[in-house]
């Protein structure tokens, strides 16, 4: 039949079709599309006993419609994550109960009983004791399986090929790693930064260090990705008492630099933390970056002693893991200018009062990550540079 765009209507009889749902019982089908490239339908039978999530890429990115068009098949991207995630981690994903590669569909668990992270920090909340810890665990965990430490060099060539996701990983190349610094027509800023904006292009120290990261991110094939994951690509909340963390939405996935993941992370922590203090909500944010790198590190090490190659020495991990610290501190730093200056900003800046005071601290914050990130060498260190900001 081929790929078609799904609506809402069209869900009840596709998740039949599918085999996923019997006939006989009411489907109640709502569109709850919120992130910036995707469709995403929850369907639930009247009774309430039964819901699934159906995601479907669209042949263009969805917040700009056909003008942007982008392949479907990163997709496809975001099913192989999900299945090597689902090796390692499967508690901390979604459940997925079928990808459908002719109409790049995901039928997936309903995480509704969840919140999103961003929303619930936006709201006030704290992060509490195991988000962080949770993320950077997810990390350690993909990254050390699909590394060539924790896979067979030949499985990781293969992993290497099938993960190349040319389309997706060009968008991070442009609108993460190199826009923000040039005059381009996806970049804009609230008029109180004009001047940040305009120092920034000018910055050749700035722009040079930005190109050794975006080098890194084009040529370290380091082990799989999730890719994207920032607050909004994780879902936290109680289910029979316990706190859950799911992490989503892994369609930028590709093998990349291990630092592209942690500093994306650190940098939504960090923009939460500007938020938090200009609304005088701070609560734990100033432990995140901390708490995850910890976990992260943690994590990495208990698996190190199951590596299949031993010619990579204890001595080797230390540096290894110096590097990921170093490269995340510096892909942070361009995180969080992307999101004040570039494309796709933050609802945590965006939705304050007075937005500037706070996009300031946290542009300057990500010039100092990006570069002093090899002078910057521990947790410390970068809270210093946090509390020294004015
Ligand atoms: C055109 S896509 C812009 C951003 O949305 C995604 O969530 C990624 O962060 C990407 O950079
Ligand atoms: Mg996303």
């Amino acid at each position: 039949m081929g790929y078609r765009i799904l609506e809402t209507d069209d869900i009840p009889g596709y998740l039949r079709e599918r085999g996923h749902w019997g006939d006989g019982t009411d489907i109640r089908v709502r569109e709850v599309s919120d992130g910036n490239m995707n469709r995403v339908f929850l369907a639930s039978s009247g009774d309430g006993t039964r819901s699934l999530a159906v995601k479907q890429a669209l042949p263009w990115v969805r917040v700009a419609g056909p003008s942007w068009p982008m392949s479907p098949e990163r997709a496809d991207a975001e099913a192989r994550a999900y299945d090597q995630v689902a090796k390692v981690a499967p508690d901390k994903i979604p459940a997925i109960h079928g990808y459908d590669p002719e109409n790049y569909a995901l039928v997936m668990e309903d995480m509704s009983d969840l919140e999103v992270l961003r929303t619930r920090l936006n709201e006030g909340e704290p992060y509490g004791p195991h988000t962080s810890a949770r993320s950077g665990e997810f990390v350690a965990q993909l990254s050390f399986a699909t590394s060539d430490f924790g896979m067979p060099s030949a499985e990781r060539k293969a992993l290497i090929a099938a993960s190349v996701s040319p389309e997706l990983c060009k968008i991070t190349e442009d609108v993460v790693l190199s826009e923000p610094y040039i005059e381009h027509e996806h970049n804009h800023w609230h008029e109180g930064l004009d001047d940040l904006a305009a120092e920034f292009r000018a910055d050749t120290r700035l722009r040079t260090e930005v190109a050794d990261l975006r080098h890194t991110f084009m040529t370290s094939a380091q082990a799989l990705l999730h890719g994207d994951l920032h607050t909004g690509s994780i879902m936290v909340g109680e289910r029979e008492s316990a706190h859950v963390v799911r992490v989503f939405d892994p369609e930028f996935s590709f093998v990349g630099p291990v630092g592209y993941d942690l500093g994306l992370y650190w940098a939504n922590a960090l923009v939460s933390q500007e938020r938090a203090r200009a609304l005088g909500t701070l609560s734990d944010h100033a432990d995140q970056l901390r708490l995850s790198w910890e976990a992260f590190e943690a994590e990495f090490r208990r698996l190190w002693p199951t590596r299949l190659d031993a010619f990579f020495d204890d001595a080797y991990v230390d540096r290894f893991l110096r590097r990921v610290w170093t490269e995340s501190l510096g892909y942070a730093g361009t995180e969080i200018v992307r999101r004040i200056i570039g494309f796709a900003h933050l609802t945590d800046l965006t939705t304050l009062p007075d937005p500037v005071p706070a996009s300031r601290r946290a542009l300057l914050l990500g010039r100092e990550l990006i570069v002093r990130r090899e002078e910057l060498s521990d947790v410390d260190a970068v809270r210093a540079v946090v509390e020294s900001l004015t």
